[in-house]
Parts: C-alpha cells; sequence; structure tokens
C-alpha cells in the first residue's frame, strides 16, 4: 500500500488539510451531510463528520482500487484460501449465504452442510423451547449455560444480550469464559441441575479453560444426577473436533458441528451461535443471519464510493496511518449493545493486530488500532473529557437506534439526543469567543472568565461516524456485525496482513504449560528468566 501513487498524493494532501477545521468544511458546503452519508435499509450512515473533502475520497478509494480491493472482495466470496498461514479460505459468509449460490471449497458445494446444521439446531431448539427435550429428572429446561471462551464466547454473548427483548420467556442463557473459578461457582450458584442445559462451545475441543470449566460442571452435575448416563440430557458441544467431544463424553450426536473455513471469532453464524437460538428462537436467529447476508451482498455488489465497509475500513486507515492514530472508540447508544466494544475489540485487535504481510515480510506502516468503547450515555460520564480535550485523536463511531424496544417517552429522546449532542461537539467544539458569551451568559466576572477560558475551550474537529437505526432487531444486529466484519476485511487487505489468523492467541494457548507444571509438582524450574523463576517460587511457597 505505501508504494502506490494514492499513499504519495495522500500523504501531501494530509499536509493540506491536517489544518483545515471541519466547521469551515460544513460551513462552505451546505450539501455536506447528503453526500457524506448514506442508506442501507434502516440504517443511516452519517460520516460527514470526517476530516476529509471529495478529493480524500477521491484518493482513498484510488488507493483501494491501486491495492486490488474488488478483487480480493471476490477471492474471500469465492472460497479462495485467503487465510494465508493456515491455507484455509475464510467463509462465515457461507453460514448466513440466504441465496441459492453454491459456495465450494475444494470442489464441494458446502451449503447443503450448512444448511442441515442449521435444521438440526432448529430441531434442536424447537425441542428445548416446547418442553419435549427434558433433563433427568423429566423437567423441562429453564437455564442455559455456554462454556467457551474467546470468538466461542464473546459473539453469542454479545448478540443474546443485544436480542434480550426477543428472549423467550422462561429461559435464561449465561456464560461461563474464565478460568477463574470464580466464574463458574458464581453461575453455577444460581442454577438448579435437573433444569440446566450445557453448552460446550470450542471450535477445537482443546481449549484448557473450556475444558477445565466442562469438567467442573459435569462434576457438579453429576453430584446431583449420579448417573453419567444422564450428561447426554444436560450437555452438549459446539465443535468442529468430533473425537475430542467423544473423549469428554459427549455423545456425537449432541454435537453441532462447524469447520475449519470458519475462524473463532468470526463463529457467531455457525453452531457456536446456538445459544443465541436458545434465547431468542430459531426463526430470530435466522433473522439475525439474513440480515449478515444482506450486508454481504451488498459489500460484494455495491462501487467502492457507495460501499459501507469499504468506506468505513478506508476512513480508519485515513485516521491510522496519516493522522497518526492510535485507538478507535466504539460508543453505542444502547445498553443492550453493552458487549458490542469487547466484542468489536476481538474482532479487529485479533484480526489486524498483525505486524507481518502475508508474503512474510514486516508491514512498512502501522496497522490495527486499540478497539476500545462503553455504551453512552455512561461513556461520557466518565472517558469523554479525554475525547473532547485531551491530546489525541481518537475516531469515534457512534451507534443509536431511533426507537426503544421499551416504554417510549422521554428516556429514549434523551439518549438519543445526547448521542446527537456528543457527535456534534465533537466536530465543531468550542471556541474561545463561544466559551467568553457563555460565561457572560452566567454572570461570571470579568476576571473569571480570563482565567477560566483556556479551560472552556474545545478544539472539536475530532471525528466521528454515526451508525443510526430504526431499532436494535435481529436482522439490524446482523447488519451491523457484517458491516464491521468486512471494514476489518478491508483493513487487512490493504495493510497487506492475514486477518484470519492469531499467531497471537495460540502462544497464550501454550505458554501457560510449563508453569502450570512447575506449581503442581515442585521439582527444578527449566528455564525462565530471574524474574519469571523468583515469582513462581514466590507462589510455591505461599500456594
Ligand atoms: C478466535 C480465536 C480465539 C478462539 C478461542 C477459543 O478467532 O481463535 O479467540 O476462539 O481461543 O478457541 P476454541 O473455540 O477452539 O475453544
Amino acid at each position: 500500500m505505501t508504494h502506490t501513487q494514492a499513499w504519495q498524493e495522500l500523504k501531501e494532501h494530509h499536509r493540506q488539510i491536517s489544518t483545515k477545521h471541519m466547521r469551515d468544511l460544513f460551513s462552505q458546503d451546505p450539501q455536506r451531510f447528503e453526500r457524506l452519508s448514506l442508506s442501507f435499509e434502516d440504517l443511516l450512515f452519517d460520516y460527514s463528520k470526517n476530516r476529509i473533502t471529495d478529493h480524500t475520497l477521491r484518493l482513498l478509494y484510488a488507493l483501494a482500487g491501486q491495492c486490488g480491493l474488488e478483487d480480493k472482495i471476490g477471492r474471500m466470496f469465492a472460497g479462495e484460501r485467503i487465510n494465508c498461514t493456515e491455507q484455509r479460505p475464510a467463509l462465515h459468509v457461507a453460514l448466513r449465504n440466504r441465496s441459492s449460490r453454491p459456495i465450494h471449497v475444494d470442489g464441494e458445494d458446502i451449503m447443503p452442510r450448512v444448511h442441515a446444521v442449521l435444521d438440526q439446531m432448529r430441531a434442536f431448539v424447537d425441542k428445548v423451547h416446547s418442553g419435549a427435550w427434558r433433563g433427568f429428572t423429566g423437567e423441562p429446561i429453564c437455564d442455559v449455560v455456554n462454556i467457551g471462551i474467546g470468538g466461542s464466547d464473546l459473539g453469542p454473548r454479545m448478540a443474546v444480550q443485544a436480542l434480550t427483548p426477543y428472549h423467550k420467556p422462561g429461559m435464561k442463557v449465561h456464560f461461563v469464559s474464565n478460568i477463574d473459578p470464580a466464574d463458574l461457582a458464581d453461575t453455577l450458584a444460581v442454577l438448579r441441575p435437573e433444569t440446566t442445559l450445557f453448552l460446550i462451545a470450542s471450535k477445537t475441543f482443546g481449549t484448557q479453560e473450556t475444558l477445565a470449566n466442562a469438567h467442573g460442571a459435569r462434576d457438579w452435575f453429576l453430584q446431583a444426577a449420579g448417573e453419567t448416563e444422564h450428561v447426554a440430557r444436560h450437555f452438549v458441544a459446539l465443535s468442529t473436533n468430533s473425537e475430542r467431544v467423544r473423549d469428554f463424553g459427549i455423545d456425537p450426536a449432541n454435537m453441532f458441528p462447524f469447520w475449519d473455513w470458519v475462524g473463532g471469532r468470526y463463529s457467531l453464524w455457525s453452531a457456536i451461535g446456538l445459544s443465541i437460538a436458545l434465547a431468542a428462537g430459531m426463526d430470530r436467529f435466522e433473522e439475525l443471519l439474513a440480515g449478515g447476508h444482506a450486508m454481504d451482498e451488498h459489500f460484494r455488489n455495491a462501487p467502492l464510493d457507495r460501499n459501507l465497509p469499504v468506506i468505513m475500513g478506508l476512513l480508519g486507515i485515513w485516521y491510522v496511518n496519516f493522522f497518526g492514530a492510535a485507538t478507535q472508540a466504539i460508543v453505542p447508544y444502547a445498553q443492550h449493545l453493552q458487549r458490542l466494544p469487547a466484542y468489536l475489540q476481538q474482532a479487529d485487535m485479533e484480526s489486524n493486530g498483525k505486524a507481518t504481510t502475508c508474503d512474510g515480510r514486516a508491514v512498512c506502516c502501522d496497522t490495527g488500532p486499540v478497539v476500545w468503547g462503553e455504551p453512552g450515555t455512561n461513556g461520557q460520564h466518565a472517558f469523554f473529557q479525554l475525547l473532547h480535550q485531551g491530546t489525541r485523536l481518537i475516531p469515534v463511531d457512534f451507534l443509536v437506534p431511533m426507537h426503544s424496544h421499551y416504554a417510549p417517552g422521554e428516556h429514549h429522546h434523551i439518549l438519543l439526543a445526547n448521542c446527537l449532542a456528543q457527535c456534534e461537539a465533537l466536530m465543531r467544539g468550542r471556541t474561545d469567543a463561544e466559551a467568553r458569551i457563555q460565561m457572560e451568559a452566567q454572570g461570571l466576572d470579568q476576571a473569571d472568565i480570563f482565567r477560566l477560558v483556556p479551560h472552556r475551550v474545545f478544539p472539536g474537529n475530532r471525528p466521528s461516524n454515526l451508525l443510526m437505526f430504526d431499532k436494535l432487531t435481529p436482522r439490524i444486529l446482523g447488519i451491523l456485525i457484517a458491516l464491521y466484519e468486512h471494514k476489518i476485511y478491508v483493513q487487512g487487505t490493504l495493510w497487506g496482513i492475514n486477518s484470519f489468523d492469531q499467531w497471537g492467541v495460540e502462544l497464550g494457548k501454550q505458554l501457560a504449560g510449563t508453569i502450570l507444571t512447575e506449581l503442581q509438582e515442585g521439582g527444578a524450574l527449566s528455564e525462565h528468566d530471574a524474574s519469571t523463576a523468583g515469582l513462581i517460587r514466590h507462589a510455591r511457597r505461599n500456594l
């Protein structure tokens, strides 16, 4: 990317535009909002409050073109092995392919397999909801516990919470991920084994935390149930690895499969989404898939300059690589999207937190930013101070529904007003003169005004996107998640990195093994640095 003509021109253009204020760009162009916003179904994407002009956009589209973005998008949908280090396709789009278009992997159309698992999920979910699936005492299931971590936890956990208004009455879904025993203990404390169903969610079925928690849950269950034959009514597996599922003691008939071409952090659309379907019903889960598919079709077909994920991805590159922005804030003005920042943190940082290009060379520019955030309005009373007056440039994505699922009226209007006010304030800031006028109106004397002006000035010119939609439905949730997934792919493609591997996570899976043995079994320590060795000895003395 850095060798393209467009990159060089963008560098020069950045020098010119970095002194321009968005206030002026707005006052010079009354049509700026109309020109720099796009609709997709009931989603309105406003990107007019960015530090861009038409020329910036032209150069960014040229950059995408010179990096072969359209070809790379086609390669993903065609099932090519774009996950170059693991030699796999990245086909989460197949999981939500609602068209009759076949998708091939090694010459096989994988769509019949995808549909078979969806049918299996529907049959199971219907049985649980109707009470046909019962626990070992004959009571119906009313609590579901998803045991998984990382991609086998964050997506379903976020989506289950997002779809709270759609939850089936009498059905509660819980999540256990952390190996800290507090997580499992707190969850089990409020449950009855007779009416609890455990979903052991693990692509590999080899993840230490998940297996330890699954064993803990099974021990807890067997203390009440006694006979291991009852495990079959209370434990199902969501995995790609049937041998390990059998070794754990789960009947492969109770396994919901998926495949190695589904990345963990892209897997909520697969059997890993069973907790979503159990919470809200299979019809709602399929609406989520349909939303994701609608965004896929848009991403595949829309021209670059009308393409939401492409525009979002390019804007992100503009800030990371030209303005030096190190982080990206995600602020949903929707309580039920509370887990969205954590979900996107993994989706983005695990995908694009890389410094090596697909062909094995070091990248020569920054890649994925730190992604973080909290829902509004809570965030306003916490970190927004730094967004407004701190020394760093932090682009913000705001998300807000127009309507609430809950009582209409003031609460939601206050929420919406706050969201719009924050976008406006970040863009406009407050000038010296405006700060003075405000303080004069408040009756402050001139000495105080003089003293306080520097503190009450806001520089503004701080960029944000606004994603505004009608209501938080399964379909719009699917659209939003797919939008971010594709944005991440656009950026990974331009940076020339592989967005679909995660060697940093694999490292974590290997590291603790030796130290665990040393902690548990004593004996001579293997080669460690002095600090680690000292800490292990300290822990041994105090365990
Ligand atoms: C996601 C990562 C990682 C993974 C977890 C759990 O893309 O690969 O977060 O999802 O480590 O792995 P398992 O599902 O195999 O237990």
